[in-house]
């Protein structure tokens, strides 16, 4: 599959691509690169040009000089690492990183009490079993599918939720703050795989399929007997982070998305062998999309027709239950996408070089079995080589990811829905370069009714060549191409880290952090009611506070200085430090560290942060502030005493 990636001289970009495009004007040369399919590079294109490529031929402005704000968010996943990224896009500037399924450095995710009530709060018994003698947490992630709430079809600015492949998570993180509140792991399912969340007439439900099918109960009676394996779907209450209801399912989940009318959700579905290999998984022709009836579903858990497992409700959704419908298409397909005009969702091929068009208006007449499942679709164009994941202009036209050919595919659904009912029309408007083997694609408020038509994102798999060399390991390149002309032009190369898997491009108009913490805010309540039990005033109060073989130390911060410039504790203690931070400036964060006993957290304007360690080695340990906050930073230190145990 990655065959052409192995090959060197991907500099027909200089020779097809997007070079000429930009120094022609954004009109020229794209013919060009409609006719570049596969990687193959021709040979005489070994000599890069000295000066980088022209600037800014398209139409759109995407330099974003000093002092000037972006236009967009971009929620960027990060695949194997774990967090979630914002861009600013046209820029292609990373403003922030969010902890979610990592452990930072930078910020104590993962040892401060209050991530680590997010991280623990929502694992199942199963996993908390596994983990008690590792630390309590899950040191990896896989984040791939990050996508906001919605209220009435378009973004509400509330909440991101996101998946973790790797051990079957679901998270939420608040847009006002920019933290994840929220982490529920998912029973009776091995890997969460696609997300997405309901679009009308609020979220609602955040849909998370189950990918690999495994046991259930998965206790270790069931071994290799893949027969009695189970495929599940969950919906997640968005509100409250706890399991809806499930779904039990034929074959491998891929990925889903959900109607705009608030009725239906569709998955693609692979492996309707329900093999356990390579060769048994796609040894059909055919795989499926499956489209869960909600309202169907609701009512059978409202009425008990369901099985209780592993504490949530689960309905039996196989070939022939009322809840669901299978219908057939070409054998191992991947994205799905629902179009911005409310009516369209599209599957994407992979191993087939076909997309297939599904009409969502049929699908009342499809559960009543008044028409037959393929009679949903209404179009089947064939793209090129890998097609993984389709973007919308909400002008009609569509955008798809060719993998294996190393393009975006521009084509209009009206048309392919012509040539679908046999009228001679090209649906296949434009094929554009990129670099190199693009996943997923993204437009610009396109997976809301809001589709602006203006920008869209290749996440292309490989760099290569297109950076400074890093050594072995090269960074992805996410590409930005305008799409506001009747030619899409590539405009800028972004190398990221691992992996931007997936991205959402949010209006800024949609988002409104706050600058600074509220004292009240949940994410430290505990802290605070802690606090409030010692007779401490957050605000104002640097103090021990001995209870028992347990030591709370409360110290505000406040540039350049913490409330106590040295604490004294007993070998053996189990400390607690709460740091509350007093200033209530706009961009003045502390941090606060213990050397040499791995302690180190961040603590923004008017947030409370706290850890909890055995003070286990007794000695002198400074700890100080890891922020630069002042010009006498340096200096904003003080002493942890650990008094030697008296034997
Ligand atoms: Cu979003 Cu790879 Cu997880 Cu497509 S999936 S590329
Ligand atoms: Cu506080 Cu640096």
């Amino acid at each position: 599959m990655t065959s052409d990636t192995t090959k060197k001289g991907p500099s027909r970009r200089e020779v097809l691509g997007t070079t000429a495009a930009l120094a022609a004007g954004a009109a020229g040369g794209l013919g060009l690169s409609a006719v570049g399919g596969s990687g193959a590079a021709p040979a005489e294109a070994q000599t890069r040009p000295a000066q980088p490529p022209a600037r800014a031929a398209g139409p759109l402005k995407y330099e974003v000089k000093p002092g000037e704000l972006d236009e967009y968010y971009v929620f960027f996943s990060s695949g194997q690492t774990g967090e979630v990224r914002i861009l600013g896009l046209p820029s292609m500037r990373e403003l922030m990183r969010i902890p979610v399924f990592n452990r930072c450095s930078a910020t104590g995710w993962g040892q401060t009490n209050e991530s680590l009530k997010v991280l623990t709060e929502g694992l199942t018994p199963e996993a908390k079993e596994l983990l008690k003698n590792r630390g309590g947490i899950y040191m990896n992630g896989d984040l791939h599918h990050p996508h906001p709430s919605f209220t009435d079809g378009s973004y509400d600015g509330r909440y991101l939720y996101a998946n973790d492949k790797s051990n079957t998570r679901v998270c939420r993180i608040r847009l006002d703050v920019m933290k994840c509140d929220k982490i529920v792991q998912l029973p009776n399912q091995a890997t969460v795989h696609g997300l997405r969340v309901q679009k009308y007439p609020k979220t609602g439900y955040v849909f998370c399929n189950g990918e690999d099918r495994v046991p259930v109960p998965n206790d270790g009676k069931i071994l290799d007997d893949p027969k009695k394996y189970v495929g599940m779907f969950t919906a997640v209450d968005g509100e409250t982070m706890k399991i809806a209801w499930q779904v039990m399912v034929d074959g491998n989940l891929d990925n889903v998305d959900a109607d705009y009318q608030g009725k239906y959700c569709w998955a693609t579905c692979y492996n309707s062998e329900e093999g356990v290999t390579l060769a048994e998984m796609t040894a059909k022709e055919q795989d499926w999309v499956v489209v869960f009836n909600l309202k169907r579903i609701e009512e059978a858990v409202q009425k008990g027709d369901v099985q209780r497992i592993g504490g949530v409700p689960v309905v039996n959704g196989r070939h022939g239950t009322p809840y669901t419908r299978y219908i057939p298409i070409p054998n191992s397909p991947h994205g799905i996408n629902t179009a911005p005009d409310g009516i369209h969702f599209v599957a994407n091929g992979k191993l087939s070089p076909t997309v297939t068009v599904f009409d969502a208006r049929k699908l009342d007449d499809l559960f009543d079995d008044k028409i037959q499942p393929r009679d949903v679709v209404v179009a089947e164009p064939e793209l090129g080589l890998g097609p993984l994941h389709t973007a919308y202009d909400g002008k009609g036209n569509a955008y798809t990811t060719l993998f294996l050919d190393s393009q975006v595919c521009k084509w209009n659904i009206d048309l392919a829905k012509r040539a679908f009912k046999g009228e001679k029309v090209d649906p296949i408007i434009q094929k554009l370069d990129v670099h190199y083997q693009p996943g997923h694609n993204h437009s610009s408020m396109g997976q809301t009714k809001e589709a602006d038509g203006k920008w869209l994102l290749s996440l292309n798999k490989f760099s290569k060549d297109r950076f400074l060399n890093v050594g072995p390991l090269k960074p992805e390149n996410d590409q930005l191409i305008d799409i506001s002309g009747d030619k899409m032009v590539i405009v800028h190369d972004g190398p990221s880290f691992a992996e931007p898997h997936d991205a959402t491009i949010v209006h800024r108009s949609k988002i409104n952090p706050v600058h600074v913490w509220k004292r009240d805010d949940p994410f430290f309540a505990d802290a605070v009611k802690q606090a409030k039990a010692d007779g401490i005033d957050l605000m104002a109060d640097s103090k021990v506070i001995r209870d028992g073989g347990k030591v709370r130390v409360y110290m505000t911060s406040v540039a350049p200085a913490f409330g106590l410039e040295s604490f004294t504790v007993k070998q053996g203690d189990e400390v607690t430090v709460y740091v509350t931070n007093i200033d209530d400036v706009e961009d003045l964060t502390h941090g606060f560290c213990i050397v040499n006993y791995g302690v180190s957290f961040e603590i923004a304007p008017q947030a409370t942060a706290s850890v909890t360690f055995t003070a286990d080695r007794p000695g002198v340990y400074w700890y100080y502030c890891t922020w630069f906050c002042h010009a006498m930073h340096m200096e904003m230190s003080g002493r942890m005493l650990v008094e030697p145990r008296s034997s």
